[in-house]
């Protein structure tokens, strides 16, 4: 094998077709080491495309290290960023949290002083009330008439029997209620000097309304002693389910039944 490819592999135009059987030893020798083996030269070939490969590999990391470089620098900046915005709405939120809070602490006393404020005004209107009552009960015992107990006083203003029972209540009375013939004169008498020399109805707290014929006084009590007018050609009641509420005439005392939404002047009473 060795002497062939001596042969094959020599360029020398003098060994091309020699016989080699003639050449000499030595010089077969000489020319076997001067002639490389293929495998060995190919092995040599690869390493040197090995070595020639590892200048080129070794030049890679000097050529791709700024990226990198830049990479983590544009890594951390980003992140440096990103704490950044994180700080930044760390503070915001505590700033929100302590403004909520002071918010919170502001309405809670805002609402304290409201509920203080609506009980003076409960406390005002309470006192308030009283007062009128206690103006109405002096104005009625002063400017009335007084009877035992109680004190009638003439209103001049026009009500429904309704209203006129709402201004006695505001007053801390009532409608007036003659219970009985002591009060029904005492009453007569007081309207008629009131109005004298005129004769104006008058409404008092007596009506049917809950029952037609069954007469109750405004506190809910039944009406025992009557006073209708008695004449031949007016006598009351005569208004039926129309008429429910009663008037008294200034001049005789005389009751009257009357529609309940009629305006008219009223009679309060108050207790002493
Ligand atoms: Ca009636």
């Amino acid at each position: 094998m060795k002497h062939r490819r001596i042969i094959l592999g020599s360029s020398d135009p003098e060994i091309q077709g020699e016989d080699t059987e003639h050449l000499e030893t030595a010089e077969v020798v000489e020319r076997y080491e001067r002639e490389e083996p293929e495998d060995k030269r190919l092995s040599r070939t690869e390493e040197t495309e090995e070595n020639s490969t590892v200048p080129t590999q070794g030049l890679e990391p000097t050529t791709s290290a700024p990226v990198l470089d830049d990479t983590y620098t544009y890594i951390l900046s980003r992140l440096a960023d990103v704490d950044a915005a994180m700080h930044r709405l760390n503070v915001a939120q505590y700033t929100l949290d302590v403004k909520t809070s002071q918010l919170i602490d502001r309405v809670s006393r805002l609402a304290s002083k409201v509920s203080e404020t609506e009980e003076a005004m409960d406390i005002i209107s309470r006192i308030n009330q009283e007062n009128r009552k206690e103006i109405g009960r002096l104005e009625g015992c002063m400017k009335g008439r007084q009877l035992g107990h109680k004190c009638f006083l003439v209103f001049r203003s026009y009500e429904t029997f309704s209203e006129a029972g709402k201004r006695c209540k505001e007053r801390g009375g009532r409608m007036a209620m003659p219970r009985d013939r002591k009060e029904q004169e005492a009453l007569g008498e007081y309207t008629r000097g009131f109005f004298h020399p005129g004769n104006w109805p008058v409404w008092l707290g007596i009506s049917d309304q809950r029952s037609e014929g069954l007469y109750l006084f405004e506190d809910g009590l039944r009406v025992t002693f009557f006073f209708w007018r008695k004449h031949f050609l007016s006598s009351q009641p005569d208004g039926g389910k129309r008429e429910n509420c009663v008037a008294m005439s200034s001049d005789d005392g005389d009751w009257w039944d009357n529609d309940c939404e009629r305006r008219m002047y009223f009679v309060c009473e108050f207790d002493i």
